[in-house]
C-alpha cells in the first residue's frame, strides 16, 4: 500500500471505491473536519495525452458549483501525481441503482431526471457542454441526490454555446446522430440527446439504441427508431421522443425541458438551475478556521475567497456542508495546518514542463501494492485556476501521432487505450471546441447486419437474451465498491482453504447457489467457463476470467472475478430447486437467477464484515458466487457476463442436479 506523503496529516486514506483507466478513486477522511471525501489519484506517468483531459476537468470543476454536480474540494499536484479531492457520493453509480431496481418508476425517474436537467441546464448556462452524460457518470449521495461527475470531455466553445463543435466524443450508445455522422454539432443539442437516452434507461432499464457492433449501433441511432414499451406514460414517451429527434433542430431545447409538463407533474415548479451559494462568507466557519489557524478572521477570509482549492478551501467547503446538514461545527486539532502566508502558488503548467525534482523523496511504501512509479518529490501546489492552462484557454491541439482515422469517421489514438472501456468515448480532435483529447480506441468490429429491434419487452427469452438489452442484468457495476473490504488479503490467496463469509451489508452482487460444497462450485464454474473458451485463473476461492474481444459476439475485451463465498443468516439452507428468489434483478433472461444455481441476487452497500469460518461454513450458510467487473464497459461487460453466466448456469445446473 502506498502512503502518499502529500496527503499525510490531511487525509486518511481508506479503500478504493472506483477505478477506471488512469484514475483510482479512494475513500478518505478529511482529518480536520472528519468528513468523508473521494480522492481521485492519478499518476502523471500514466496520463499521457490524457493530461489535458485532467486539466480540462479541473478547470471546469473549479468554475462550477451546483448541488447536483460533484463538488471539488482540493487539488494537489506533485511532480508525479494528481490528487483531486471531491465530494464522496456514498450511493455509488446511478447505473447500479437502475440495475438494482431493473427499471425505475415514473416518479422516481422524474425525481432523478429533474436533478439531471437542473445540473445540465446550469452547465449550459455557464457555456459548458458535458458531452459524456450517462448513468455511469452520475453518482448518488446518501440522500438520493444525484451528482454529475467526469468533466474530462466537457467543452466550453469560445464565443458561446451557439458555436458549433466538431470533436466526436462520448460513449457511442449515448451519441447523437450528428456526432455519429461526424458533423459539426452544438454541445447543448448532443447533451439533450444523451439525456433522452438516459431518461429511457431510467424508465425502461434498457438502452434505446443497442447493438453488438458499432456499425449496427450507429445505423440504429441514425434511424432514431427505438422500442416504446407500453408501460411508458404518454408524458414520458413524448418527452423521450422530443429529446431523441434525429434532426437536432427539432430536438427539445434545455429551456423547454425545464418546464416540460412531465417534469413538472405533481411538482408544478419548473426545474431550477441555480448554483449553490457556498462561495459566500460564513462567519461561523471563517471564525472557526481563523482560530484554528491562529489568524484574524479577515486574514482567513482573504485567503479563502481566493478559492485556491487548497486544504483551506476543502476545510471551508466541508464545514459549510456540515453546517447545512445541521451538524456541530468543530475542527480536529490533530490535523495538519498550513500557514496561510506560506501557501505556495506554483503554476501547474510550469510544474509540468519543468518537472520539479528537487524535493526530498519522503514518501512511504508499505509492501504489497507497489505502484509502477512512486510518488516522489511531493510538493503541494495550490494552483489558481487562471494558471491551470496557458492563457486560460481550454483548447489544446492533439498531437498528430494520436490521430488515426477510423472507418466510422471518428479519430482514435494509435495507442491502445488502457483508459477507456470498449465501445466508449470516441473522439476526434476539432479545431474549435476545447477538447484536447484524441479519440479513444473503439474496438475494431466486424460489420454486422442491423437486426430488427431487440425484443426487450418480449417474453420470449429462449434465444439471445432480450435481457441482454436490459440495464439490469445486474452484473457487477457495483462490485468495485466493496473490493477492498471483501477480497481476501493477497497473501491469503494461494493458501485459502475455504470461502469467506459475507455478512451484513456486504451482500452485494451475489448469486446464491444450491451447492453444499464450495470446492465443487468453483471447479464446476471453472470447467463450464473453460468450455466456453473463457480461461480462468483460480486463487483460493476466486476465479479470475478474461474475455478477449470477439469471444462472445462482437463484444470487446473485459475481465471479471467470481468469488465463492458463504452467506450466513439467510435462514435454513435452500430447499432443492427452490424457486423463490430473495431479490431477483433479472426477472427473465439467460442468467436465470431463478435456476437452482443462481437463485437470488442480494444487493447492499459496502459496509459490513467478512470473516473466515470453519470448513463447512456457518450452520445455515448458503454458498454464493460474488461477481466483480475488473475491466470493461458497463453495458458491454454486462452483456458479456450475461452470456457467460447464462451458459455457465446451464452447465452448472446440470452438475448441480446430479451433485446436490
Ligand atoms: C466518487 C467520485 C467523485 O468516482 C468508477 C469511477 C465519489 C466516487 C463513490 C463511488 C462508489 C461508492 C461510493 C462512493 C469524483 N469523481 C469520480 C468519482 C469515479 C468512480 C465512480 C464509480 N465508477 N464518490 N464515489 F464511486
Amino acid at each position: 500500500m502506498v502512503r502518499h506523503y502529500s496527503l499525510k496529516g490531511f487525509y486518511e486514506l481508506d479503500r478504493t471505491i472506483g477505478s477506471g483507466g488512469f484514475a483510482k478513486v479512494k475513500l478518505a477522511t478529511h482529518i480536520a473536519t472528519g468528513e468523508k471525501v473521494a480522492i481521485k489519484i492519478m499518476q502523471k506517468a500514466q496520463l499521457g495525452s490524457d493530461l489535458s483531459r485532467v486539466k480540462l476537468e479541473l478547470k471546469a470543476l473549479q468554475n462550477v458549483l451546483h448541488e447536483h454536480i460533484c463538488k471539488l474540494y482540493q487539488v494537489i499536484e506533485t511532480d508525479t501525481h494528481f490528487f483531486i479531492i471531491m465530494e464522496y457520493c456514498s450511493g455509488g453509480e446511478l447505473f447500479d441503482h437502475i440495475v438494482e431496481k431493473n427499471r425505475l418508476t415514473e416518479s422516481e425517474s422524474r425525481m432523478f431526471f429533474r436533478q439531471i436537467v437542473s445540473a445540465v441546464a446550469y452547465l449550459h448556462s455557464l457555456g459548458y457542454a458535458h458531452r459524456d452524460l450517462k448513468p455511469e457518470n452520475i453518482l448518488l449521495d446518501k440522500h438520493q441526490n444525484l451528482k454529475l461527475i467526469d468533466f474530462g470531455l466537457c467543452a466550453k466553445p469560445e464565443g458561446g454555446m451557439e458555436n458549433p463543435l466538431s470533436t466526436s466524443c462520448g460513449s457511442p450508445t449515448y451519441a447523437a446522430p450528428e456526432l455519429v455522422l461526424g458533423k459539426q454539432y452544438l454541445g447543448t443539442e448532443v447533451d439533450i440527446w444523451a439525456m433522452g437516452v438516459l431518461l429511457y434507461t431510467l424508465l425502461v432499464g434498457a438502452l434505446p439504441f443497442d447493438d453488438d457492433s458499432i456499425d449496427g449501433l450507429y445505423k440504429k441511432i441514425l434511424t432514431g427508431k427505438y422500442e416504446e414499451p407500453p408501460f411508458l406514460s404518454k408524458g414520458s414517451s413524448s418527452l423521450i421522443k422530443s429529446m431523441l429527434q434525429v434532426d437536432p433542430k427539432k430536438r427539445i431545447t434545455i429551456t423547454e425541458l425545464l418546464s416540460h409538463p412531465w417534469l413538472t407533474l405533481g411538482i408544478l415548479d419548473p426545474v431550477e438551475l441555480k448554483s449553490e451559494n457556498v462561495k459566500c462568507y460564513d462567519a461561523q466557519c471563517v471564525e472557526l478556521m481563523a482560530s484554528q489557524n491562529h489568524v484574524h478572521k479577515d486574514v482567513m477570509w482573504n485567503h479563502l475567497k481566493k478559492w485556491k482549492y487548497d486544504y483551506h478551501t476543502a476545510t471551508y467547503l466541508l464545514l459549510l456542508s456540515k453546517k447545512n446538514r445541521g451538524s456541530t461545527l468543530k475542527l480536529n486539532n490533530s490535523s495538519m495546518t498550513i500557514p496561510i502566508e506560506a501557501t505556495k502558488e506554483i503554476s501547474l503548467t510550469k510544474t509540468i514542463s519543468k518537472n520539479i525534482a528537487n524535493v526530498p523523496d519522503n514518501f512511504l511504501v508499505e509492501n504489497a501494492e507497489k505502484e509502477s512509479k512512486s510518488e516522489k518529490n511531493d510538493i503541494i501546489l495550490n494552483t489558481p485556476i487562471d494558471k491551470l492552462l496557458p492563457g486560460g484557454s481550454s483548447t489544446v491541439s492533439t498531437p498528430d501521432k494520436y490521430k488515426q482515422h477510423q472507418p466510422n469517421g471518428f479519430l482514435e489514438p494509435n495507442k491502445p487505450s488502457s483508459i477507456r472501456r470498449p465501445l466508449k468515448r470516441l473522439r476526434s480532435p476539432g479545431p474549435d471546441d476545447g477538447s484536447p483529447i484524441p479519440a479513444k480506441r473503439a474496438p475494431t468490429e466486424r460489420s454486422t447486419p442491423v437486426n430488427t429491434p431487440d425484443k426487450i419487452l418480449s417474453n420470449n427469452t429462449s434465444e439471445t437474451p432480450g435481457s441482454a438489452r436490459r440495464v439490469l442484468g445486474s452484473i457487477e457495476r457495483s462490485f468495485h465498491r466493496v473490493v477492498n473490504v471483501l477480497t481476501p488479503k493477497k497473501n491469503e490467496d494461494s493458501t485459502i482453504s475455504r470461502p469467506m463469509v459475507l455478512t451484513g451489508k456486504n451482500l452485494c452482487n451475489i448469486s446464491t447457489t444450491q451447492y453444499r460444497d464450495p470446492e465443487l462450485v468453483i471447479s464446476d464454474l471453472s470447467k463450464a467457463l473453460e468450455k466456453k473458451g473463457v480461461v480462468c485463473k483460480r486463487k483460493g476461492f476466486t476465479l479470475r476470467g478474461k474475455l478477449d474481444a470477439n469471444v462472445i459476439q462482437n463484444l470487446g475485451a473485459c475481465s471479471f472475478e467470481l468469488e465463492i463465498c458463504y452467506i450466513p443468516n439467510l435462514g435454513p439452507p435452500l430447499p432443492k430447486f427452490s424457486n423463490t428468489p430473495t431479490k431477483s434483478i433479472l426477472k427473465k433472461g439467460p442468467l436465470n437467477f431463478d435456476s437452482p444455481v443462481q437463485k437470488s441476487l442480494l444487493v447492499g452497500d459496502n459496509k459490513g464484515d467478512k470473516c473466515d469460518v470453519s470448513k463447512n461454513g456457518p450452520p445455515s450458510a448458503v454458498i454464493g458466487i460474488r461477481r466483480k467487473r475488473l475491466k470493461g464497459d458497463a453495458w458491454c461487460y454486462k452483456k458479456v457476463c450475461e452470456e457467460v453466466l447464462a451458459l455457465t448456469a446451464n452447465e452448472v445446473k446440470g452438475v448441480t442436479e446430479s451433485s446436490v
